[in-house]
């Protein structure tokens, strides 16, 4: 049966900001709960129409289409906030003057009575959400994996589906808005600068990530990066049992070369990467953590080793695309920031890099000592291209602009040595010159299939 909100009967107007993926599941969802249902979104009036069409079954649902305007959300009793749209002074006054704001989280945060696991971090989140639902199911345990990896939870919360376990990726964005969200194992995987545009600093980017552990009790768990004392450090708030997980002393869940080891119930286990898509190392960061909740969650040792071999990475994340003339290409279109970009290329020996796009705020004087280290030659595209060549452009690294994503990769196939690796790593978002980064992935497989061998050529 559907999980239906006490709060949003039919007295209450409920107005929804943004009407993309998670605002279009929040129409649904008012308006399945008998709520009064208006929206407000800076898209055209025929786009919110359209898309009202696809999502409102007839009802009315007033809006507002081109911007936001005062009037129209202090109409509201709750206003539901779009993760895509910050809390910012404007939303703070009129939460003020006794509107209820809310995301998405915040929503659910009463109504889930399965254990939840929610992971969050800047960079490997997606997989690890994956990676744990898939442990979990392995298990023979049915699962609702979503969040901010595409599907949102309210579609859930209005199926007829039910679960032992909700696995949530969640940002920092939806986390803003979280409300008295508590997930009874939430995972804190990594801090790097992303977003900065956004929050403003690094501080306030971490302040909204532990919103995860905020309303933790004691029988929860916080699952941390312990390899970073920007991770370790932070105050957690809630009151949840620390758990981290790392390389050397003071781990407690320990990452060494091929396995991640740790204690349960008492009893040292030992769990083997090899054979698996982890054993590497950001493999062994995102399994680490996995396998732990798997565990606290009572899947057995078997079922967790069975699954870890099961599980194939997500395409445009480190994706193997083919080899040419010895040289290796990879896809890894959804590292954009700077913190991907950097253990994306610390995976090759020798790499020929493709780097930019539309600039989020990230501080790209950060990938100085890895382009040093491991790359031979890295081609700029996009409107971030001049920023990327003022923070890297003195380094010994030769480089250029490309005037195109294709000429990027055909310069960098010529480039390219055997034995080397060319890398789309753009650390940047797409939208300057793709839809999102699975079209610009796609383009880049495309054209990568469509080259020809230099020896071909020759012939
Ligand atoms: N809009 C406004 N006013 C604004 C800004 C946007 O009305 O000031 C409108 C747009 O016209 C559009 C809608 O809001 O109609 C878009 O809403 P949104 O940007 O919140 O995006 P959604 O389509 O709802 O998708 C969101 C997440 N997007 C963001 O956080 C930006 C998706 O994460 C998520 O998959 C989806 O909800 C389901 O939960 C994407 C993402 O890039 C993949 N996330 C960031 C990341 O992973 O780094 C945080």
């Amino acid at each position: 049966m559907a999980k239906l909100h006490p709060s949003l009967h039919s007295n209450i107007h409920m107005v929804v900001m943004g009407l993309g993926v998670s605002g279009m599941a929040a129409v649904r969802y008012g308006l399945a709960c008998g709520a009064k249902v208006s929206v407000s979104d800076v898209g055209s009036k025929i786009d919110v129409e359209n898309k009202l069409k696809s999502v409102a079954g007839g009802a009315t649902v007033q809006f507002e289409s081109d911007g936001h305007t005062d009037e129209f959300l202090l109409q509201a009793d709750i206003l539901f906030l779009s993760p895509g749209i910050s809390v910012d002074d404007r939303i703070r006054n009129i939460e003020k003057k006794g509107v209820k704001v809310v995301g998405e989280l915040a929503i659910v945060a009463d109504l889930i009575d399965v254990p939840i696991v929610a992971v969050t971090g800047t960079n490997g989140k997606t997989t690890v959400t994956s990676l744990v639902g898939e442990l979990l199911k392995a298990s023979g345990k049915k699962v609702f994996i979503g969040g901010n990896i595409g599907i949102p939870i309210l579609n859930w919360l209005l199926s007829d589906e039910d679960v032992d376990v909700v696995v949530l990726e969640v940002s920092s964005f939806q986390l803003e808005t979280a409300g008295d969200f508590r997930p009874t194992i939430g995972i804190l995987l990594n801090i790097t600068p992303d977003h900065l545009d956004r929050h403003g600093s690094m501080n306030e980017y971490r302040n909204a990530k532990l919103n995860l552990f905020a309303n933790q009790g004691k029988d929860d768990v916080a699952v941390i990066f312990g390899n970073d004392c920007f991770c370790t450090d932070a105050p957690l708030g809630g009151g949840g049992k620390k758990i981290l997980f790392g390389v050397g002393d003071g781990q407690d869940v320990v990452l060494n070369a091929g396995h991640i080891s740790f204690c349960y119930e008492d009893k040292y286990e030992k769990y083997s990467l090899s054979g698996t898509v982890f054993n590497n190392n950001i493999g062994l960061l995102n399994s680490a953590p996995a396998i732990y909740a798997a565990r606290k969650l009572h899947c057995s040792h078997e079922d967790i080793e069975k699954g870890l071999k099961d599980f194939a990475l997500d395409e445009h994340r480190l994706e193997f695309v083919r080899s040419i003339d010895g040289v290796d290409f990879y896809n890894d279109s959804k590292a954009t920031n700077t913190g991907a970009v950097i253990s994306g290329v610390q995976q090759f020996e020798s790499v020929v890099l493709i780097i930019g796009g539309r600039d989020k705020g990230d501080d790209y004087k950060l990938l100085r000592d890895v382009v040093v280290e491991r790359v031979k030659f890295f081609i700029c595209i996009g409107e971030a291209a001049p920023l990327i060549v003022e923070a890297l452009g003195d380094l010994s690294v030769p480089f250029v602009e490309a005037a195109s994503f294709h000429e990027a990769i055909q310069l960098a196939q010529q480039l390219a040595l055997s034995g080397q690796t060319v890398l789309l790593a753009p650390g940047c978002a797409s939208f300057d010159m793709f839809k999102n980064y699975q079209d610009r992935g796609n383009q880049f497989r495309d054209s990568v299939w469509a080259l020809q061998s230099k020896n071909s050529k020759k012939v």
